[in-house]
């Protein structure tokens, strides 16, 4: 079912190869995954895209999406879509940057005050670089990042009203060395764990806290086994939409810019729906029994200033990259 088929009937690859409305029904099927629950507005506006580009190509080009992890972990899909098991895959640029460094630029603390800059570093040259340091991997990185969210702080056993807070706290945070450098540098005890095992870690006490966006907090129901949530928006999230270099660049040309233009949409629109998603959830998450606060932030940004976090990044991340990034965000220091 991960098969990637393309049969002969006129897919070629030469300039000339024939139009979608010659060939045949169902020619082209490719595989998309992502750790998401199918609820979440990225696999709602994925399955629209989908759908669009499946009629539009008259049933030839047809995309399978399995969300929720049903093919493994990110760490797991990443080898698939490398070895070409699968075609798609929607990946956080802080977990892609275990291959492409320059991938974690997105999540550096506290880099982004707003979603306005956010979109202007992403969809202009911090984005564009990002997605050339991508394609040196082979892997495609579609114009348009979608939205996870600016990350909040979500603990079972005590608030986190400021830095102190955090000392030992046992966190965990998803499998990518940003976010372990991150919650060292504030002195916490962070674990590198999968999505997919978070709720179970949780629930065992492994670890007591976790940090996410409210959209994912709730759809993956942490609200029953987190009791506090500080908006501390420490970093903002994105899902790059990656494709296989190979396969990709075998598909005829009018199947890419007929994939190219619905997901590119689909991913618009999903920003806008996870802003307003993010922002009602609040209120219900309160209803469910969790606990809010909002910490001053300026001494959790001092923190990571104190302990080098900053100059420690730049030097990782190269200061072409970094420079980017200040450019888009405002400086850092
Ligand atoms: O694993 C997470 O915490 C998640 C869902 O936010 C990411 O994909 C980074």
């Amino acid at each position: 079912r991960r098969q990637f088929l393309l049969q002969a009937g006129g897919l070629g690859l030469s300039a000339t190869a024939p139009s979608l409305a010659r060939a045949r029904a169902t020619d082209i099927r490719l595989t998309a995954g992502n750790i998401l629950s199918a609820n979440h507005p990225l696999n709602v506006r994925l399955a629209e895209a989908v759908s669009a580009i499946q009629s539009e190509s008259r049933g030839r080009v047809s995309i399978q999406v399995f969300p929720g992890g049903q093919l493994g972990s990110d760490v797991d899909m990443l080898a698939q879509l490398r070895s070409g098991e699968i075609q798609f895959m929607t990946l956080s640029g802080p977990i892609l940057s275990t291959l492409v460094p320059a991938a974690a630029v997105n999540g550096i603390g506290f880099a982004f005050k707003d979603y306005d800059r956010v979109w202007q570093a992403m969809d202009g040259a911090l984005g564009a670089h990002v997605r050339a340091e991508i394609a040196r991997h082979n892997l495609v990185a579609f114009d348009h990042i979608w939205d996870n969210g600016f990350r909040q702080i979500t603990t079972s056993t005590r608030p986190i009203e400021t830095p102190a807070d955090l000392k030992g706290l046992r966190l965990r945070v998803p499998v990518g060395p940003l976010w372990t450098s991150m919650f060292r540098a504030f002195d916490a005890d962070p674990t590198s764990l999968n999505f997919g095992e978070v709720y179970a870690a949780l629930r065992a006490n492994v670890v007591e806290g976790q940090e996410n966006p409210l959209a994912v907090v709730q759809m993956a129901r942490l609200h029953e086994v987190q009791r506090h949530c500080a908006m501390t928006h420490h970093m903002w999230d994105g899902f790059w939409f990656l494709a296989n270099g190979r396969t990709w660049a075998a598909l005829p040309h009018e199947v890419r810019q007929l994939v190219l233009s619905h997901v590119n949409a689909a991913a618009l629109k999903q920003r806008g729906d996870v802003r307003r998603l993010n922002a009602r959830l609040e209120t219900q998450l309160i209803e469910a029994g969790m606990v809010f606060n909002r910490p001053d932030t300026t001494p959790f940004r001092a923190a990571l200033s104190r302990v080098g976090f900053y100059a420690d990044w730049k030097q990782r991340l190269g200061s072409e990259t970094w420079t980017l990034l200040e450019q888009a965000g405002g400086t850092l220091a």
